[in-house]
């Protein structure tokens, strides 16, 4: 693995906080037009979900983007680090 993770819990979940999670999430916005796309979505879930991620990312952009517009919007963003939390093996810490 070429990047160094720099903790991980006890029960293996990757720990980050909005601002990494945020980071982490603009390496995936491809056109960068500064929104994260349903496509690009997929792309984030695929590298952290491993199998069943299109079903997945499906389902995440559904209960996501709650305007229906198919991007997940700054304020959207919160509901990312729900789904991220519940099916991406990722812990937000909320400082
Ligand atoms: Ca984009
Ligand atoms: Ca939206």
């Amino acid at each position: 693995m070429a990047i160094k993770t720099r903790s991980y819990s006890v029960d293996g979940k990757r720990e980050m906080t909005m601002d990494e999670f945020e980071r982490w999430l603009k390496r995936f916005d491809e056109d960068k037009d500064g929104k994260i796309s349903k496509d690009e979505l997929a792309d984030a879930v695929r590298v952290s979900g491993g199998w069943f991620a299109r079903r997945k990312s499906k389902y995440g952009i559904q209960s996501v983007d709650a305007n229906g517009n198919g991007f997940v919007d700054d304020n959207e963003i919160k509901n990312l680090a729900d789904f991220a939390e519940k099916h991406l093996n990722v812990r937000i810490l909320h400082l």
